[in-house]
């Protein structure tokens, strides 16, 4: 079975290692969030990417769920003792090693879908994973400006890890995504698929910028597979992160059910949220979206293996 998976950071990495364990023999392709990359130090930083391929790869520092186990941060204390910053982003010397790769690579003219593909040859993470796009892209936030009257755009980064989602995001803008061009493999990857998964990430910066790169939303749609999505929101907040945050700034409320909607019955054939939500199933179900109540929280592999289980059993209900 030939699986499609569009995934963020930490929510996307777990719930592969749950569809991973659920499904061994799957052929398995994650199309990446890049809209939280960022450039710092000269170096260029593929969070989400770097999430996924360590936590699959076995590099994660587990309890945090970004970055890397047994991590040091020499350099970033070195850069601190010149003045360099930002001293708000936790680069780890470990993690530098990866950037560093990656950087080279881009300045000898590789594209970053061949970077990545380099870099997974190290960590072998089971899956084939496709950065959404080769071009750049960078999510930026509309924050009110805290030395004036008007607003202005930081980078995605900058609004979480600095300000820590503390104040409103006014829009929430993919920069650069209107002229990006899905990455080799990705459109192919979705024809070929035999069902398409969302996984619990970030329905705006995450899912949201990858569907934001043009020919990937058509794509799906065009597939004719099934695609099915589990629900972030559990009992109405985010199990963790700011999707609360960014959904307001899109203007969809922060409850299962206003998800499924947002990604509409037109991309959304199945839809699986919380018992803790049980509630909103007739909801989803009247917005033409297949919907099923059950345990969400990723607390450990074998009850996320079963999350990924019922996915792909309502997969075949809809198909
Ligand atoms: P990020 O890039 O690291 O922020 O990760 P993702 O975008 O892939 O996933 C973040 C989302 O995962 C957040 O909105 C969380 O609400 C959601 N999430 C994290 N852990 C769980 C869990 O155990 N269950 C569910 N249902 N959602 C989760
Ligand atoms: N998240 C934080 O909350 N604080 C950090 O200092 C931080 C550093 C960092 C370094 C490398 C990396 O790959 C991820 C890092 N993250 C950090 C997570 C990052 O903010 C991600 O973009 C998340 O996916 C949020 O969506
Ligand atoms: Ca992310």
């Amino acid at each position: 079975m030939r699986i499609v998976v569009l995934a963020g950071g930490i929510g996307g990495a777990r719930f592969l290692r749950g569809l991973m364990s659920a499904a061994p023999d799957a052929d398995i392709t994650v199309i990446g969030n890049t809209g939280d990359d960022i450039h710092l130090f000269g170096l260029k930083v593929c969070p989400d990417l770097d999430t996924v391929m360590y936590t699959l790869g076995g590099g994660i520092h587990e309890e945090q769920g970004w970055g890397r186990a047994g991590e040091t941060f020499a350099v970033k204390e070195e850069l601190a003792a010149y003045g360099v910053g930002p001293e708000w982003f936790g680069l780890g010397d470990r993690d530098f090693a990866t950037h560093i790769v990656r950087t080279q690579m881009l300045g000898a003219g590789y594209p970053l879908s061949a970077v990545t593909e380099a870099l997974c040859a190290r960590w072998q993470p089971g899956v084939r994973l496709l950065p959404m796009t080769d071009d750049r892209v960078e999510t930026h936030v509309l924050i009110d400006d805290p030395e004036g009257e008007g607003r202005k755009a930081v980078h995605f980064q900058e609004y979480w890890v600095r300000l820590r989602a503390s104040v409103p995001a006014h829009a929430v803008v993919p920069v650069g995504a209107d002229q990006a061009k899905p990455a080799p493999g990705v459109l192919e990857a979705i024809a070929d698929a035999d069902v398409v998964l969302f996984p619990p990430s970030n329905p705006v910066v995450s899912v949201g910028t990858i569907l934001a790169v043009p020919g990937v939303r058509e794509a799906i749609a065009d597939a004719g597979v099934p695609v099915v999505g589990l629900s972030p929101i559990v009992g109405d907040a985010p199990v963790r992160g700011m999707a609360d945050k960014v959904l307001a700034a899109v203007g969809v409320e922060s409850t299962a059910d206003a998800v499924a909607k947002h990604y509409g019955s037109g991309l959304l054939d199945g839809w699986l949220v919380d018992t803790v939500d049980a509630g909103v199933v007739e909801e989803v179900e009247a917005a033409g979206i297949r919907c099923r109540a059950i345990p969400l929280m990723m607390t450990d592999l074998k009850a996320t293996a079963a999350m990924a289980a019922e996915a792909l059993t309502l997969a075949e209900e809809v198909r």
